[in-house]
């Protein structure tokens, strides 16, 4: 299967997954399950079940318990987004091409979305999980999304604004706002698959690269892209004064930063020969995608 196929597949899958784990919109309370389907259905990438699931192909792991554990990133991924958007925090209007969850519904509603969905992701997490392996599961992704993973990154992201920050504060604020959560959806795939110690180092490696990479490459788009191509805010960092690979380094150096992380990313996939072929692939889509 071609890449086009394979991505269009999991994305199709992951959307009837993450639908059936949301509450239908008419259960009570029906304002808050509305709002949480608004902001989960009908948009994104789907880039952390994607990589999950090319995580998972190398030891071929079951695809079906693949499907939850994507989901659950995702729905962690999507109640940071949810939260960011808040007034509290970026304040933004438009997030994939519709009104933010708070314009759409209200803050208070926004900011419950983004609370349920944080705990409907762990029981997602641990559907398929006999109970020592959902332990493991649970305190991996607890870990990626907490204060020393992406809530630490965003804490230092909102300590930032205003700031000039040395390009290594950047990286290590973005090794965990957003490296974290993209670490765990390829550890997820990985220990599903049975990865053996080695593996998972290499892996680790691997993710590490390529979550630096999603996010010098969101920088130059947030400076390059337009609103209506993002389906959200485009210059935003720049208007709100916030440090970037782009503001630090100019889009020129940050472009071959980027080809520089792609590089050491796809290295840290040669132990795994042709079964990393997704994970190659979707670093290439990390780099080449338009939004
Ligand atoms: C509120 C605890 C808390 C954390 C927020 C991830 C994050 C931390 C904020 C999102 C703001 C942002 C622009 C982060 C940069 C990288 C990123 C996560 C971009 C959005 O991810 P995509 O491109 O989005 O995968 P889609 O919509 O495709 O899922």
């Amino acid at each position: 299967m071609v890449f086009s196929e394979w991505m269009a597949a999991v994305q199709a899958r992951t959307e009837t997954v993450l639908g059936s784990f949301l509450p239908g919109a008419d259960a009570a309370p029906t304002r808050l399950h509305e709002a949480m389907r608004y902001a989960v259905l009908g948009g994104g990438k789907r880039v952390r079940p994607l990589l999950c699931h090319a995580a998972g192909d190398v030891f071929g792991a079951d695809p079906g318990r693949l499907e939850t554990l994507g989901c659950a990133v995702e729905f962690i991924h999507v109640y940071s987004l949810v939260h960011d958007d808040l007034p509290c925090m970026d304040d933004d209007v438009l997030r994939r091409g519709k009104p933010t969850c708070h314009v759409e519904y209200d803050e208070a509603t926004a900011l419950l979305v983004g609370d349920a969905l944080q705990t409907l992701a762990f029981q997602a997490l641990v559907r398929h999980g006999d109970a020592m392996n959902a332990a493991t599961l649970v305190t991996l992704l607890a870990q990626a999304a907490g204060s020393r993973g992406m809530a630490g990154g965003q804490a230092l992201d909102l300590a930032a604004v205003g700031k000039t920050l040395t390009v290594e504060e950047l990286e290590f604020m973005h090794i965990h706002k957003t490296g974290a959560l993209i670490r765990a959806a390829v550890m997820l795939g990985a220990h599903a698959g049975g990865a053996d110690d080695k593996a998972l180092l290499d892996l680790g490696h691997f993710a590490g690269r390529a979550g630096l990479l999603f996010q010098v490459v969101d920088d130059i788009l947030d400076a390059e892209a337009t609103t209506v191509t993002l389906g959200k805010t485009a210059g935003k960092d720049a208007a709100q004064n916030k440090p970037t690979y782009v503001s630090l380094l100019g889009v020129a150096r940050a472009k071959e930063l980027a080809a520089e992380l792609r590089g050491e990313a796809k290295a840290a996939l040669a132990p795994f020969g042709d079964r990393a072929r997704r994970l190659r692939e979707l670093t290439d889509f990390i780099v080449e995608r338009r939004f």
